[in-house]
């Protein structure tokens, strides 16, 4: 076939992801990539967002497309730097990001043969992926790629192009760019004889408890409205912690390891449960005779974490407002006010380690997250380390008036919080964004530091530095076994980070976490404030069963007791 535009598949990939809307692609370039960032460099549409390492490009991707809800792009270069990419992918794939993620190989002449550098990306990413192909020929290029950002777009997750570095280079023969992807809303409504069997139930029940999950965070309201008119307390899950508890009186906590037992109390004791787009992915909390009506939008989620009498594949808010009109409302407000009351002691609680923030050398990270709560703005973008951080954010982080939670949540891996704050950062200039990092995290990807420095993106990183692997310490000592092997020597964050362009302070002493934690989130550009926190907080057992099973020893100041 002619071409008749005279430019390089490598120009033509990127006409189509540019006029796709793809604005940013996190990667570091080499060998069969090359093309590619030359094609960038001179279209000019697309930013090169020159990361430090691969797995940290994909996070990054993962989270603009989870802020922005459009499609984000990454690429590794051959062998190495693809592989790189594939613990970020498996957890934006497991957050429903639409991200494509190009992975360039060597030529297509020497697949098979032992060739440097050589891997089969097919191969490789065929568990993380809800589109993985492997393009052989220039003429595919275009409608491959289309059919990846669709994919990616439309089942939401990770798609990934494989582009040896002969078809990169090769002239392009298709001269149609026109394969851009549909953004569609997918919004399935629930059929009227499904939505009268909900109401059917709902109506027989005597008391219902409402369990919700991101699917259903854009319509909180909706949420609010049918729990008010049915008396139900709301529980939701982690994830979707800070969109429900903005305004939701009827809320009394989240469930899971992290989680309160008013919430679990109250899904237990409940007739019936509805559980609105959530694969909260703990069946323990869940118990298997539970009735249980469930409405995701994803069909194939339903049933898999409750035996349901009825399963629904539709659209959360679709699904209420379709329920509203025929449901009859509850008059009987006792069960609601039973589970509002345990949430009210366990907020009581929870206010104890604040109220005690700990003293020089120890600073409690209660205290820690309970300041950031005070502090930070009310549109920021956090993104949170897996570990004992996930317990203090969901713990002491509120919803403010928008803001934007992002973590491991699905896929837990350590050190997504920066690379993420990355993306958040290039993706909505403007707003505040705070990597809530733990020391082990942050050391692991470490090199993202410097990409935030050398890009002089105004992110602000907390390391709380417990000088530990702290959540896998309680692990072991929750299994009886000896904590080994958890322990960090840790340089100084601040000083570190201070060498890298950074306006940087440690704080050691609860007594200065106020004032530095102002200048730290008023810094213009990018800011570290290290906090040396207490390596035995442990306040995570607002599980009645964890405390029982729990062997504190000498830590044992540091639970919450709580009566049930
Ligand atoms: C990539 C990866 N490796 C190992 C683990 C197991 N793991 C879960 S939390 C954790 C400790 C995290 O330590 P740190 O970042 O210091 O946070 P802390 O719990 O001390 O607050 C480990 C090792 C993991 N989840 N992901
Ligand atoms: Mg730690």
């Amino acid at each position: 076939m002619e071409n008749t535009l005279k430019r390089t598949v490598a120009e033509q990939l990127v006409d189509q992801l540019a006029q796709s809307g793809v604005k940013n692609l996190y990667a570091i370039t080499g060998d069969s990539l090359n093309a590619i960032t030359d094609a960038i460099g001179k279209d000019g549409r697309i930013r090169f967002i020159h990361m430090r390492h691969e797995e940290a490009a994909a996070f990054a991707a993962s989270a603009e497309a989870q802020l922005t809800g459009r499609l984000a792009a990454c690429a590794g270069s051959s062998g190495p730097g693809h592989v790189h990419l594939i613990n970020g992918l498996y957890d934006a794939n497991r957050s429903n990001a639409p991200v494509l993620a190009i992975a360039s190989t060597c030529a297509s002449d020497v697949f098979g043969t032992e060739y440097f550098q050589e891997t089969n990306p097919t191969l490789l990413f065929s568990n993380c992926t809800v589109y993985n192909e492997m393009a052989i020929t220039p003429a595919q290029v275009p409608s491959m790629i289309h059919s990846a950002m669709q994919a990616a777009l439309s089942k939401g997750g990770v798609s990934v192009v494989g582009l040896p570095e002969d078809v990169n280079t090769q002239p392009a023969v298709a001269d149609d760019t026109s394969f851009t992807p549909a953004y569609t809303e997918r919004l399935t409504a629930p059929s009227d004889a499904e939505v009268a069997a909900a109401a059917d139930i709902i109506n027989k029940a005597k008391t219902v408890a409402i369990f919700v999950g991101y699917g259903a965070a854009q319509v909180p309201e909706k949420v609010k409205a049918l729990s008010e008119k049915l008396n139900a307390p709301v529980i939701t899950t982690y994830k979707s912690q800070l969109e429900f508890t903005r305004d939701m009186p009827n809320y009394v906590g989240h469930m899971g390891f992290l989680g309160m037992w008013s919430g679990e109390d109250a899904i237990a004791t409940a007739d019936v449960v509805l559980i609105l787009g959530t694969n909260f992915p703990y069946p323990g909390f869940f118990p298997a005779e539970k009735r249980a009506i469930q409405v995701d939008i994803r069909g194939y989620r339903l049933g898999k974490r409750a035996n349901l009498e009825l399963g629904i594949c539709a659209d959360a808010g679709l699904f209420i407002d379709a329920l509203m009109p025929k449901v009859e409302a509850n008059k009987d407000s006792a069960f609601l006010n039973k589970a509002l009351k345990g949430w009210a002691e366990i907020k009581s609680k929870m206010q104890e380690p604040v109220n005690n923030p700990g003293h020089k050398g120890c600073v409690r990270p209660e205290y820690m997250l309970a300041m950031l709560d005070k502090l930070a703005a009310d549109d920021c973008v956090v993104t949170v380390d897996t570990g004992m951080n996930n317990v203090w954010t969901s713990h002491y982080l509120s919803g403010g008036k928008n803001r934007r939670m992002l973590a491991s949540f699905a896929h837990g891996s350590m050190a997504n919080a920066l690379p993420m704050a990355i993306g958040a950062a290039v993706a909505a200039p403007g707003r505040q964004v705070i990597s809530i990092s733990g020391d082990g995290g942050l050391a692991m990807l470490m090199g993202e530091l410097l990409t935030v420095a050398q890009y002089k993106l105004p992110v602000k990183v907390l390391v709380a530095d417990n000088r530990a692997l702290a959540f896998v310490k309680w692990e072991m000592e929750l299994a009886g076994y000896t904590p080994s092997e958890v322990n960090l020597s840790n340089p100084d964050f601040a000083a570190m980070a201070r060498t890298m362009g950074f306006q940087a302070e440690t704080v050691d002493d609860p007594a200065d976490l106020e004032g530095a934690m102002k200048r730290w989130l008023e810094a213009d550009g990018p800011a570290l404030l290290s906090v040396v926190t207490d390596t035995d907080a442990a306040s995570f057992t607002f599980n009645e069963k964890l405390m029982a099973s729990a062997k504190p020893g000498n830590h044992k100041s540091n639970f919450i007791a709580l009566g049930s």
